[in-house]
């Protein structure tokens, strides 16, 4: 009677563990992840960023799968896209911006990408981990209030 009431305590205790600490870390086994992915399989989805609004606005993903997210500015203005929560809660591949000027970076995570006006693009690769709802904003000014915000829900 005093075990089960013991693993009873313990398995709530547990339950409740991973909601408070995942917002605060990143993908650690992020490599492993990225190696075991089908990238034959990757979808591609693209943002456009603009004055003043994401298109599209809300994003829906699906958990465990391969990415290359392209946040592209087709205003006037420079733009973020500053998802600093759902940075952390995929497994980062690499971000890159295009051949044959362009670069790449690999991170751990980070919480924001700028894509330039008149044309600027970013390209994402990731593998999605967590699940959830995570806020995505425009930190320029006050772009946010004038409709630079979203969401993205990975499922
Ligand atoms: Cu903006």
């Amino acid at each position: 009677m005093r075990m089960s009431f013991l693993v009873l305590a313990l398995s709530g205790a547990i339950l409740s563990f991973p909601a408070a600490v995942s917002a605060a870390d990143y993908i650690t086994d992020a490599a492993a992840i990225v190696k075991a992915a089908n990238w034959d399989a990757m979808e591609t989805v693209t943002v456009e960023l603009d004055e003043h609004s994401f298109a599209p606005q809300d994003l829906k993903l699906k958990a465990g799968q391969p990415y290359k997210l392209v946040i592209k500015n087709v205003g006037e203005k420079d733009h973020y896209y500053t998802a600093s929560e759902f940075f952390k809660s995929v497994a980062w591949r690499k971000v890159q911006t295009p051949k044959p000027h362009g670069g790449e970076i690999k991170a751990p995570y980070f919480s924001a990408v700028e894509a330039y006006k008149d044309g600027g693009s970013v390209e994402l690769f990731f593998v999605t981990v967590n699940k959830g709802q995570f806020e995505v904003v425009c930190t320029i000014e006050d772009h946010k209030d004038q409709g630079m915000h979203g969401t993205i829900t990975v499922e």
